[in-house]
């Protein structure tokens, strides 16, 4: 396995960009060595780090570079990491092909009902259908979570990168309409995602 000691690694992020806090809480917790650089979102696109912008292909955050090789997206970025590290992708095949599908149901279910439900009840205010659409996907979201986890500690039993990611967004857990407690295994389980060693609230892993 490759020493992140010999690898450049620069990660651009955000504050309140959990698709920016999945790869960073993942190098954290890996102990991968990494230069985490801030981009304010709410700035215009012109106005962001020339730096950034060359690198930036949808012009959102997260963007990793690696060794020269620029990667935007998230989830593709955590499958690279993993294959290049291979910290966290299960003890076989079968294991990262389950932690590919965790990762493609979070992309379209927690990590996008979640956030949305957070950010439209704490920053926004939106039309009252699409609240209620929002509230009733995050609680089966986090309903079905808690019905895998109600027999294991983790996502596939033992720890790896699908319980960072599905957790990322959770850990933002100021949603004014949301009581994660609500959902006992869940809330356990966050809270041994947070006692793993390298462990950061996004605000400061992402400041
Ligand atoms: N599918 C992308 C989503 C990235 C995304 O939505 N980034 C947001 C922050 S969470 C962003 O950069 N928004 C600011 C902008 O588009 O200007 C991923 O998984 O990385």
């Amino acid at each position: 396995m490759p020493d992140s000691g010999t690898d450049t690694i620069v990660l651009y992020g955000s504050t309140q960009s959990g698709h920016s806090y999945k790869p960073r809480l993942y190098m954290l917790l890996a102990g991968i060595e990494h230069d985490y650089q801030h981009i304010d979102i709410f700035t215009p696109h012109g106005e962001r780090p020339e730096a950034f912008r060359k690198v930036a292909a949808f012009g959102e955050v997260p963007v990793l570079v690696h060794n020269g090789q620029v990667m935007a997206q998230s989830n593709a970025i955590l499958l690279h990491l993993m294959r290049h590290f291979g910290k966290f992708s299960g003890s076989s095949e079968t294991q990262l092909d389950e932690i590919t599908t965790w990762l493609f149901w979070e992309a379209n279910r927690i990590g996008r009902s979640y956030p949305n439900h957070r950010y439209f009840h704490k920053f926004a205010t939106c039309d009252a259908g699409l609240l209620n659409w929002f509230d009733q996907t995050v609680r089966a979201d986090l309903d079905r979570l808690n019905d895998e986890l109600s027999e294991k500690e983790f996502l596939l039993g033992e720890f790896t990168a699908a319980d960072i990611y599905c957790a990322a967004y959770l850990l933002y857990d100021d949603n004014p309409a949301i009581k994660i407690s609500e959902w006992s295994n869940v809330q356990h389980w966050l809270n041994r995602v947070k006692a793993l060693s390298g462990w950061k609230y996004p605000a400061e892993a992402l400041a």
